[in-house]
C-alpha cells in the first residue's frame, strides 16, 4: 500500500479490518514499528474524530505526530497551475506539499470538496497534487469524494457486530440536513460494500440523490424509505447533497428523518452514523440514545482502522 486515498488500495478488506480488531484486542502489538517516523496531518477543514483518533494510532505505533490546521494557521494554498499568485493565496501547493514532506514521513490530508465545481471535485484535484508534489505516502483523512478511513471502521463495525452465517442486510439510507454536504462519506461506503462483498447491500433516497455510479456500482437502489428499511440488520445513516444537480438541496423531507418508528421496520438494526449528527434533524434523540444506536462504537473503531491503515503504509514504504 504505497498510499490510502480509497479503497482502490487496499488489496484484502477482510484482512485489514481483522488487523484493526487485532489491534483493538492489543493495542500496542506493534509499538516500535514507527519508531523514527513522523506522520503530519494538514486539515483544511474542520475535525473530531480524524484528528484524535489518527493522532492515537500513529503513537501506538511509535510514531510522531505534527497536526497544522492548514486553512487557519498556515498561507493560504494555490491548487491552481501557470497562475499569477497575486490574490489572496501566498504559497502554491507545490512548495507546500514538498516543504512539508522534508519533515514527515508520511503526510495525512483532510480536504472537503467545494460542491461547486463537480469536475474539479470528482477529478481530486487537491488530493492529488498532495501525490505529485510531496513525495511521501499520503493517508486521506476525507477528500473531494472518499473518507476510506471512515469506511474502515464502518466494515469493521459489522464484522464486530454481525456474528450469523448469512450476509447481514445493510441499508444506506440518506436523511434530510439544512446544508450542503458531500457525497463523500455515502461514495466511499458504497465503494467499500461494493468491494467487501460480504452484505446485501441498498441504498435509499429520494430521486435526484443518486450517486455517481462509480460508487453506487451494483448496490440496490429504493427511493421508498420504509420498503427499503425493512428487514434491515444495519441502517446507515446519512445526508449527501446531489451528484446530478451538483451540490443542491433538492429535498429536506422531515419524513426521511430516522426515527423509532422507522427502525421498528428493520431486524431490530444496528443504527450507524459517521458524526457529527444532527439530532432530530437527521436522527432522532429516541434512536440515538436508545439500544440500536452504535455511533460511539464505530466512532471509536476510527482508532484500530486508522492504526492498521497506518501500519500498513509504514510497512510498504520502509
Ligand atoms: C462532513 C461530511 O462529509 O458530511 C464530515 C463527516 C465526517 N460533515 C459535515 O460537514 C457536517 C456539518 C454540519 O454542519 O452538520
Amino acid at each position: 500500500m504505497k498510499h490510502f486515498l480509497s479503497v482502490g488500495d487496499v488489496k484484502d478488506i477482510n484482512a485489514l479490518a481483522d488487523q484493526a480488531l487485532k489491534f483493538k484486542a492489543s493495542r500496542f502489538d506493534q509499538k516500535s514499528l514507527g519508531e523514527g517516523k513522523t506522520l503530519g496531518m494538514i486539515f483544511l477543514n474542520p475535525s473530531l474524530r480524524t484528528r484524535i483518533s489518527t493522532q492515537v494510532a500513529a503513537r501506538n505505533l511509535g510514531m510522531e505526530v505534527v497536526v497544522f490546521n492548514i486553512d487557519k494557521e498556515g498561507w493560504q494554498l494555490e491548487f491552481a497551475d501557470g497562475i499569477v499568485m497575486n490574490g489572496d493565496k501566498a504559497e502554491h501547493v507545490k512548495e507546500a506539499a514538498a516543504v512539508i514532506c522534508q519533515s514527515v514521513d508520511i503526510l495525512g490530508i483532510r480536504t472537503f470538496p467545494g460542491l461547486v465545481n463537480r469536475q474539479d471535485d470528482y477529478s481530486e484535484h487537491v488530493i492529488n497534487q498532495f501525490v505529485k508534489y510531496a513525495g511521501k505516502p499520503i493517508l486521506s483523512l476525507e477528500s473531494g469524494t472518499v473518507h476510506p478511513l471512515q469506511s474502515l471502521a464502518d466494515v469493521v463495525t459489522i464484522k464486530e457486530l454481525f456474528k450469523e452465517k448469512r450476509k447481514p442486510k445493510v441499508v444506506m439510507t440518506w436523511a434530510p440536513h439544512i446544508k450542503a454536504l458531500p457525497q463523500a462519506v455515502p461514495n466511499s461506503f458504497a465503494e467499500w460494500m461494493n468491494a467487501w462483498g460480504e452484505a446485501d447491500f441498498v441504498i435509499t433516497h429520494p430521486e435526484g440523490y443518486e450517486l455517481a455510479d462509480k460508487f453506487s456500482g451494483h448496490a440496490r437502489i429504493e427511493y421508498n424509505q420504509d420498503k427499503a428499511l425493512e428487514g434491515a440488520d444495519f441502517v446507515y445513516v446519512k445526508n449527501w447533497s446531489s451528484y446530478k444537480d451538483y451540490g443542491k438541496i433538492l429535498s429536506q423531507d422531515l419524513s426521511w428523518t430516522v426515527t423509532e418508528e422507522k427502525i421498528r421496520r428493520t431486524n431490530n438494526g444496528k443504527v450507524m452514523h459517521c458524526l457529527p449528527v444532527r439530532r432530530n434533524l437527521v436522527i432522532a434523540d429516541g434512536v440515538l440514545d436508545g439500544p440500536n444506536a452504535v455511533v460511539v462504537q464505530e466512532a471509536g473503531n476510527r482508532l484500530w482502522a486508522a492504526q492498521a491503515v497506518l501500519s500498513e503504509l509504514l510497512k510498504s514504504n520502509k
